[in-house]
C-alpha cells in the first residue's frame, strides 16, 4: 500500500503522507516520499511541492521499532537532502504533531506553515538519543543555537504560535493548513525560492555562540547518567565549528553511537511497554467502556482526598463521602490546603482552583453514592470494614455502576462477595500521593465483567494515570515486589551492611531514594503493623519501631532527622542496635560492596516478578516494568526490573540467587521455576508471550 498520495492543485503538487497510526517514517514511507518527490520534481507542469499529512499527526518521527535493526535505504538524511536540494520550492503543511524526524522533514523544506493547533518538537533526548537527520544542524541555522538547544535538550514540543515567534515556521494558518501552504508555495514560486536552511548562517553569530555555550555549560553539569546531553552539546557546537555537511556527519556518528547505548535501548523499550499496557490480553479490543459522568469516593483521608482531586483535576464531578461531618470537614480542608499550595507555587490559577474545588461535593453517609457511575472506596485497609461498605453500597448504588476498592493488599473477590454484583467489582490501587503519582493498578478478579475493566482503564487514562491491569493476589504486583526488596534490606542489615550503605547502592543505581530513607518517609510503623497482623517479624525493623523510631515524623528511624530535616543522617544508636541484632542472631557481620548490595536487593525482586508472571498476576514482563517505573521511581534508563534482569542475563541472576539461598537458608530465594526455565533455554523475559491475568 502506498504511504504517500500525490495530487495536483494547479501547478502545485501536494504529497499527502498517510501511514497510520501516526505517520512514523518507516522504510516504506521514506521510499514513497523519495519517489513521489522525484516524480513531482521532474514533472514540468509542477512548479512547487507541498508536503502534507493525513490523520492526527503530521509525522511522529522516525519509526522507533526500526531502531537497532540494520538500516534500510533510503535513509532519512538522504531523503531530506533531496527535499532541501529540490529546485522547486517545497513547503511543509504541518497539522497535529511534527516530532523528531517529522520536524526534521519540515526543517528540510524551504518553508513551513503550521495549523494553529500543531505542536512541533525534537523529543529524541527522551529516548536517550539526539536528532539524527539534521535537526541539530538545521534548527540552529533557522532560529539560532541559543533557542534551538533548549528545545532539543528538554525535548518538549512548542505550539504553532511559539514556533512562529521563534522563526521555526513562516506562518500559522488561520484556516485550512494545506490551502495556506499552497498559497505560500505559489508566492515562493513568484519571488524565487528562499535560501534553504543549510545555506543560512545569519543566525549563527558570535553572540548566539556565547549564549549557547552558557546553556551548554549548565546542561553538562546536570547531564547525570545520560550521555546524550553531552552528545547534543557536541552536535550543536558543530553547527558553529564545521561546515553543514561535516556537521551532519558528526551528528549522524553521535546518533548512531547512542542508538547502541543500553540506556537508549531501555528508554525505547519503555516507550513501547507503556503503550502495550493498553492492550489487555483476554479482553476483546472492541469492548466499550461504560460511561462515567459522576464519581463517588468513600473515605476522605489522605488517599480518598487525593483520589477525589484526581477526578476534579480531570473535570469529573465527584462526591467525597465520610461517616461524620467533622471527618468530611477535615478531608475538604486538606484538599483545599493542597490546592492552595499549588496556587502559591504558581502552578494553578485561583480560578482553576475554585473550579476544581466546586467539582468535589462533600457528603456524610453512603447514600450520597446513589447517583455515581463509579464508587471508589478508600476506607481503612481492613477486610471487615471493606466488606461492610461494599455490602451497604450494593443496596444503594444504581445498576451498572462500578464498585472499586483502593486496597493495596486485600483479596478483591472477598470484597466483591459482600455484594450481589461481582461483575461490577474490581480493585483500583492508587499510589500515594494519589493526585501526583501516575501509577494505577487495576485489579481484575475472576468474575468481573470485561467492560468494567475496560471502563477502569479508560477512566485511569482520563485521570492522567498509567493504568496497568493486574491479577488478584496479595500485594498485587508493585507492593509484592517491594516486600521482596524490604526483606532483602533486612537481611543485608543483619548480615553486616548499614542503612546508609544500602541506600547508597540504590541511589547509585539511579533511584531517588534508598529503601531505608523510603521507609522513614512512609513511616516505619506501617510495615510494623502489617507484619504484626500477619504474624511476621523483621528483627531490625521491629527493634527500630519498638524504640519508637517511626521515621521522619518522629525525627528518627533508620536515620536521624534533627530539627525536621528531610534528609537523614547516620545514627550511631541505630547502627549499634543493628549490630546487637546481628549478635543476638549469632551472625558475624561482614562488609558488602555496593554491587553485592545491589544484587541482593534487586535479584529477589526479579525472582518475585518471575513468580508473579508464573501465577498470571501480571500479563507481561513489560507491565511489571511499567509499574516499577511509574509507582516506585525505578530509573527509566534502566528499563524496569525485568528488562534490567534481561540485560544482566537470567543465568547470572539464577546463579546469584542460588548462592544467596544456600548462604541464608531462605527458600524464598530459590530461583522461581520460570526464571530457571528461561535461563536454561538461554532466553530472557522479553521472549515471553502476553497472557491474560
Ligand atoms: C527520531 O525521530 C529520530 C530522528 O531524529 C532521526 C532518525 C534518523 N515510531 O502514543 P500513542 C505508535 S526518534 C513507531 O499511543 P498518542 C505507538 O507505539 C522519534 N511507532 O498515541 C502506538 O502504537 P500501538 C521521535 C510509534 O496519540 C501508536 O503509534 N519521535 C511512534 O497518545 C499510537 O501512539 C517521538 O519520540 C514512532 N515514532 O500519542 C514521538 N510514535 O497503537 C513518539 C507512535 O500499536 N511518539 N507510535 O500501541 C509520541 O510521542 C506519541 O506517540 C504521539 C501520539 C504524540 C505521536
Amino acid at each position: 500500500m502506498e504511504t504517500v498520495r500525490l495530487a495536483r492543485q494547479g501547478e502545485i503538487a501536494i504529497a499527502t503522507i498517510d501511514n497510520p497510526p501516526v505517520n512514523a517514517l518507516g522504510q516504506a514511507l521514506r521510499a514513497d516520499l523519495a519517489r513521489v518527490l522525484s516524480e513531482a520534481s521532474t514533472d514540468p507542469a509542477v512548479t512547487a511541492i507541498v508536503i502534507a499529512a493525513a490523520g492526527k499527526a503530521f509525522i511522529a518521527g522516525a519509526d522507533i521499532s526500526e531502531f537497532g535493526k540494520p538500516p534500510l535505504a533510503p535513509l532519512l538524511p538522504d531523503v531530506l537532502d533531496a527535499i532541501e536540494g529540490s529546485e522547486k520550492p517545497v513547503v511543509a503543511a504541518i497539522q497535529g504533531v511534527a516530532l523528531g524526524g517529522g520536524l526534521e522533514v519540515a526543517l528540510a523544506c524551504h518553508a513551513r506553515v503550521a495549523a494553529a493547533s500543531a505542536m512541533l518538537g525534537l523529543p529524541e533526548i527522551k529516548l536517550g538519543l539526539i536528532p539524527g537527520a539534521g535537526g541539530t544542524q538545521r534548527l540552529p541555522r533557522l532560529i539560532g543555537a541559543a533557542k534551538a538547544f533548549p528545545m532539543m535538550l528538554s525535548g518538549e514540543p512548542v505550539s504553532a504560535g511559539k514556533a512562529l515567534e521563534l522563526g521555526l515556521v513562516d506562518e500559522v494558518a488561520g484556516g485550512d493548513v494545506v490551502a495556506a501552504a499552497v498559497t505560500l508555495a505559489q508566492a515562493l514560486v513568484a519571488k524565487g525560492a528562499p535560501e534553504p536552511a543549510r545555506e543560512r548562517d545569519d543566525r549563527l553569530t558570535a553572540k548566539d555562540r556565547e549564549a549557547f555555550e552558557v546553556l551548554a555549560a549548565e546542561a553538562s553539569l546536570k547531564s547525570g547518567d545520560m550521555p546524550n546531553a553531552m552528545a547534543l552539546i557536541e552536535a550543536v557546537r558543530a553547527a558553529f565549528t564545521l561546515s553543514f555537511a561535516e556537521g551532519l556527519a558528526a551528528e549522524r556518528a553521535l546518533f548512531t553511537a547512542l542508538l547502541a547505548d543500553p540506556r537508549s535501548k531501555a528508554l525505547r523499550y519503555v516507550f513501547f511497554a507503556e503503550r502495550e499496557i493498553a492492550r489487555v490480553p483476554g479482553i476483546d479490543s472492541a469492548v466499550k467502556p461504560r460511561e462515567i459522568a459522576r464519581a463517588a469516593v468513600i473515605g476522605a483521608g489522605t488517599m480518598g482526598g487525593g483520589i477525589a482531586m484526581c477526578f476534579a483535576n480531570a473535570g469529573i464531578a465527584v462526591t467525597l463521602i465520610e461517616q461524620e461531618q467533622a471527618q468530611i470537614d477535615n478531608g475538604m480542608n486538606r484538599v483545599a490546603a493542597i490546592y492552595e499550595m499549588s496556587v502559591t507555587r504558581g502552578s494553578l490559577t485561583p480560578a482553576k482552583r475554585d473550579e476544581r474545588v466546586a467539582l468535589i461535593t462533600p457528603a456524610v453517609g453512603l447514600g450520597a453514592a446513589a447517583e455515581a457511575d463509579i464508587v471508589i472506596e478508600a476506607a481503612f485497609e481492613e477486610m471487615g470494614v471493606k466488606q461492610q461498605i461494599f455490602g451497604a453500597l450494593d443496596a444503594i448504588v444504581k445498576p451498572g455502576a462500578i464498585l472499586a476498592s483502593n486496597t493495596s493488599y486485600l483479596d478483591v473477590p472477598t470484597i466483591a462477595a459482600a455484594t450481589t454484583r461481582p461483575q461490577d467489582v474490581l480493585g483500583m490501587h492508587f499510589f500515594s500521593p494519589a493526585n501526583v503519582m501516575k501509577l494505577l493498578e487495576i485489579v481484575r478478579p475472576a468474575g468481573v465483567a470485561d467492560d468494567a475493566v475496560v471502563t477502569a482503564m479508560a477512566l485511569g487514562r482520563r485521570l492522567g494515570k498509567v493504568p496497568v491491569v493486574v491479577g488478584n493476589g496479595f500485594g498485587f504486583v508493585g507492593n509484592r515486589m517491594l516486600e521482596a526488596r524490604t526483606r532483602a534490606t533486612e537481611r543485608l542489615l543483619v548480615a553486616g551492611a548499614l542503612p546508609h550503605e544500602v541506600d547508597a547502592a540504590l541511589t547509585g543505581f539511579g533511584f531517588k531514594m534508598g529503601p531505608c530513607a523510603m521507609a522513614d518517609l512512609a513511616g516505619n510503623d506501617i510495615g510494623w503493623r502489617s507484619r504484626k497482623a500477619r504474624g511476621k517479624t523483621a528483627a531490625v525493623a521491629d527493634a527500630i519501631c519498638e524504640a519508637g523510631w517511626f521515621g521522619q515524623k518522629t525525627g528518627r528511624g533508620y536515620f536521624l532527622y534533627p530539627d525536621g530535616a528531610r534528609t537523614g543522617q547516620r545514627d550511631p544508636e541505630v547502627e549499634a542496635l543493628i549490630a546487637r541484632v546481628s549478635q543476638e542472631k549469632g551472625v558475624t557481620r561482614r562488609s558488602f560492596t555496593a554491587d553485592e548490595i545491589l544484587s541482593r536487593l534487586l535479584d529477589p525482586m526479579v525472582n518475585e516478578g518471575a513468580r508473579i508472571l508464573e501465577e498470571g498476576i501480571a500479563a507481561r514482563p513489560g507491565d511489571i516494568d511499567v509499574i516499577w517505573l511509574n509507582g516506585y521511581n525505578w530509573p527509566a534508563w534502566r528499563g524496569g526490573p525485568m528488562h534490567w534482569a534481561d540485560t544482566i542475563g537470567l543465568g547470572v541472576i539464577v546463579a546469584r540467587l542460588e548462592a544467596q539461598a544456600a548462604e541464608t537458608g531462605d527458600t524464598a530465594l530459590e530461583p522461581a521455576p520460570l526464571l530457571r526455565r528461561l535461563a536454561a533455554e538461554g532466553k530472557g523475559f522479553a521472549d515471553l508471550k502476553a497472557r491474560p491475568v
